[in-house]
């Protein structure tokens, strides 16, 4: 049997994505392409207020509309015992307001109709008679002893939820009082929304007569969903089954369980017919998970020759109305504590204190979660602000401070273990790439000329994986991941994944990874994900863990097979085991290259000609667990030109030099990187999710959270350096949230950079022309 195409080259191959023939042709099968029979329809009523009680809810008017079926309220819910909801991180969440709202756009009623426009006329014919309570929308303000307590159901009166705190407090204090320079500076990252181009949506289905749900829904975690359904409506969890279909995009907004999920599972079990709920751009803005909101006062102590000797990090971060975060439970601040970041610091202490306000509830992940994108910001910047008070050129400063190559494994001073890094490589190449040394030269010549031109570097650690289970646990659950390989007679491959792709390709990086491990073709290999009730059990796509996890979990499955391949193999070729070697994707007798048999033989054979006593077949399950995370990292550098007349920043160049390991798929890590880095320049300088004083939220759609088009985003050019991770098999680390991590601070820092003769030290972003605008005229610049 001839070897088949790219048997043995497809690691590392820009192999093109296998699921995009079905996507560019229109025939991904999203959650609305869904339509069940006899399926109905769910809409909410949503508050108004950011804060009320209420005083009533009146009904009949909805219920009067044709094709409405029904009116569910919080009252309802209490009923059933449905009114409260778990969150991720250990609070409790209200599914339909019961007594009063927390924030606008709070869910308050759900109406059932035969048709969406039948149930969005019922919504809209529900009363609810509102009285206004006073709103705090300020973190800082809801602290103070007289403001007025937000969460009634709590024992504790008062809006703080909880403080974190690690390091060592009295050794950094000690550190920082001794330090020959301490820079101080206050750093908000803005409340920014993933934003996903398909908003969240779902159809129950309730079965009266098998008494089973299936829940069609736009989940990153299917099989945690299942879970926590299961505890929230108390069905056994065998009976319910959770299908997660294409999804267009989730960014991190599609991990948490949303109140209009409950709500159609609820209408599906009164009626007995499938119900879809579909939220408006509006919906998915206003009161999906938000991410970010973290107010830092950062202290930065170093010698006066530059080398860093501890960091202090005080935060607020702003929940709002509920406390929804998907943080691991031993880390309420998430992997903030990765905020020491590529240097090696002596000392740190870090602390968080968490609030409630009356905005939407979250604190959820975007395109990183667990806060690594809130550290390396505040460290990247601070980085920065040291260089300006030292009068150090930046990079010098990040050279003299990072962690060097031959301390990995490296321990932080706040208590993670680094499994490899090599910063200084990913610098120098990102430096050369973008010809430093005369970028500086130019821009000494264009402040000459009164012109405004900056660079900004941003050498980023991420921390990704979210593993293993002795550390990590969400609600519980514990964070392995796993891979199922069936091999059929004729050598062909099933595959599925506990995980859930959103657009990130596993389709084929999986199947490259299998196809690599088995010496056969990425197109014998068909991934599958997304169903509970055929993929092994998993934790889900977020955090950038599926390579670390799901992605380990396949070469180890797949290496599973092998071996019983070989015991097959020997058994074919007439040899002893031991003398049975895999070369170039062949079981070979040793020192007899003509002996051979492939795969796709030996899976014949272990359905047709099994070795005698070996039980039949070929499959495998693989729960995969790591020893610790994977830590990958690189340097962004950003050329800005600012335009004197409009405060408009026009970014010149951007280098990015990433390294994630051993790469499974470069056009795929390129894309992802593409991704992250658009998604970065929005926040510097477009995005934030604005609320005024009374609590009405600002940006509920996309003319005021802006998008960045193909127009305004610039050209990156992408290079990389390879340090594989020591623990993973393949030595990959995850990539999906590496430049949504690194680049806010290479942008910002371009910008300060551009402005730092001025004295302008730190712009908290967005970066908009106004902002910049305003500064200018400020320091006389017309
Ligand atoms: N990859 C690779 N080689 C590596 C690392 C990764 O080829 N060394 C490939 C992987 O095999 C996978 C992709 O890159 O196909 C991303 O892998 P990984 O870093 O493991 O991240 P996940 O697959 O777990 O994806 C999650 C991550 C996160 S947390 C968010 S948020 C995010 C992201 O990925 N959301 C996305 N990228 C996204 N991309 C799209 N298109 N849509 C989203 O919603």
């Amino acid at each position: 049997m001839a070897l088949p195409e790219q048997a043995h080259a497809v690691l590392g191959h820009p192999v093109r994505r296998k699921e995009d023939m079905r996507f560019i042709q229109g025939r991904g099968r999203y959650l609305d392409d869904i339509v069940l029979p006899r399926m109905a329809y769910l809409a909410l009523v949503r508050s108004p207020y950011a804060h009320a009680r209420i005083r009533s809810i009146r009904v009949d008017a909805a219920k009067a509309i044709p094709g409405v079926l029904a009116v569910i309220t919080g009252e309802d819910l209490e009923e059933l015992g449905l009114a409260w909801m778990p969150t991720l991180a250990g609070d409790k969440q209200m599914v339909l307001a019961v007594g009063k709202v927390l924030f606008q756009y709070q869910e308050v009623a759900a109406v059932v109709g035969e048709t969406r426009e039948a149930a969005v006329d019922g919504a809209q014919a529900v009363e609810v008679d509102y009285e206004p309570l006073p709103v705090v929308v300020d973190p800082f303000r809801a602290l103070e002893p007289d403001a007025p307590v937000l969460r009634e159901d709590r024992e504790q009166k008062t809006n703080h939820i909880w403080h974190w705190e690690v390091g060592d407090r009295e050794a950094t204090e000690e550190a920082l009082r001794r330090s020959d320079v301490v820079i101080r500076e206050r750093i908000r990252f803005q409340r920014v929304h993933p934003a996903p181009l398909e908003p969240c949506g779902c159809i129950a289905d309730f079965d009266r007569i098998t008494g089973r749900l299936t829940l069609y829904v736009t989940s990153q975690a299917p099989h945690a969903y299942r879970t926590l359904l299961a505890l929230v409506t108390k069905l056994p969890e065998h009976m319910i089954r959770v299908i997660s279909p294409d999804i267009g995009g989730g960014f991190g907004n599609k991990v948490a369980i949303y109140p209009g999920y409950v709500c159609a599972v609820v209408a599906s079990m009164m009626l007995g017919r499938p119900v879809k709920w579909v939220e408006t751009r509006t919906e998915n803005l206003t009161s999906t998970s938000f991410a970010r909101d973290y107010h830092m006062m950062v202290e930065l102590g170093a010698t006066r020759e530059g080398k860093v000797t501890a960091l202090r990090v005080k935060t607020i971060a702003d929940h709002g109305a509920f406390d929804a975060s998907a943080n691991p439970t031993r880390f309420p601040a998430g992997l903030f504590s990765i905020c020491t970041g590529s240097y090696d610091f002596p000392v740190a202490f870090a602390e968080v204190d968490a609030v409630y306000t009356n905005k939407a509830p979250g604190g959820i992940s975007y395109r990183c979660s667990f806060r690594v994108t809130e550290a390396s910001y505040l460290i990247e910047r601070a980085m920065d602000i040291l260089a300006d008070e030292l009068g150090m050129d930046p990079a010098e400063l990040r050279r003299r401070n990072f962690i060097p190559p031959e301390k990995f494994p490296y321990r932080s001073a706040l208590g993670w273990t680094y499994d490899s890094g090599n910063y200084v490589a990913a610098l120098d190449r990102a430096l050369e790439l973008i010809g430093y040394e005369e970028l500086r030269r130019e821009q000494e010549e264009r402040r000459r000329r009164g012109e405004l031109m900056g660079i900004g570097i941003s050498s980023y650690t991420e921390i990704v994986g979210a593993g293993p289970s002795h550390t990590f646990d969400i609600a519980g659950l514990k964070m392995f991941d796993s891979c199922e390989i069936r091999v059929h007679p004729t050598g062909k491959i099933l595959a599925r994944f506990g995980t859930r792709h959103q657009g990130q390709g596993h389709e084929t990086t999986y199947a490259q990874i299998i196809a690599h491990e088995l010496g056969v073709s990425v197109e014998d290999v068909l991934v599958e994900e997304g169903d509970t009730d055929t993929a092994p059990y998993g934790l889900g796509t977020y955090a950038s863990r599926s390579t670390p996890t799901a992605g380990a979990a396949a070469a180890m499955c797949a290496r599973r097979i092998r071996e019983k391949a070989r015991k097959i193999a020997a058994h074919l070729l007439e040899a002893a085991e031991e003398d049975i070697v895999w070369e170039e994707g062949r079981f070979i007798v040793r020192g007899v290259p003509g002996k051979s048999v492939t795969f796709p033989q030996v899976a014949f054979a272990a359905y047709t000609n099994p070795p005698p006593g070996m039980e039949p077949g070929l499959e495998a399950v693989y729960y995969y667990d790591p020893p610790n995370l994977t830590f990958p990292f690189g340097t962004y550098v950003c050329v800005v030109d600012i335009d004197k007349g409009t405060g408009q920043v026009k970014v010149r160049r951007f280098v990015g030099v990433d390294d994630c390991g051993t790469v499974i798929n470069p056009m795929i890590v390129e894309g992802q990187i593409h991704g992250g880095l658009t998604e970065g320049f929005a926040i510097a300088f477009m995005q934030e999710i604005a609320y005024d004083e009374n609590g009405n939220c600002l940006s509920s759609n996309f003319t005021e959270y802006l998008i960045p088009t193909a127009v305004e985003t610039p050209r990156w050019e992408l290079d990389r350096t390879v340090t594989p991770s020591p623990h993973h098999p393949l030595g990959a680390k995850g990539v999906g949230e590496s430049a949504n991590v690194g680049s806010p601070a290479a942008f910002v820092n371009a910008v300060v950079d551009a402005l730092s003769h001025l004295g302008v030290r730190h712009i908290d972003m967005p970066i908009t022309p106004w902002k910049i605008w305003r500064i200018l005229r400020e320091h006389g610049i017309t």
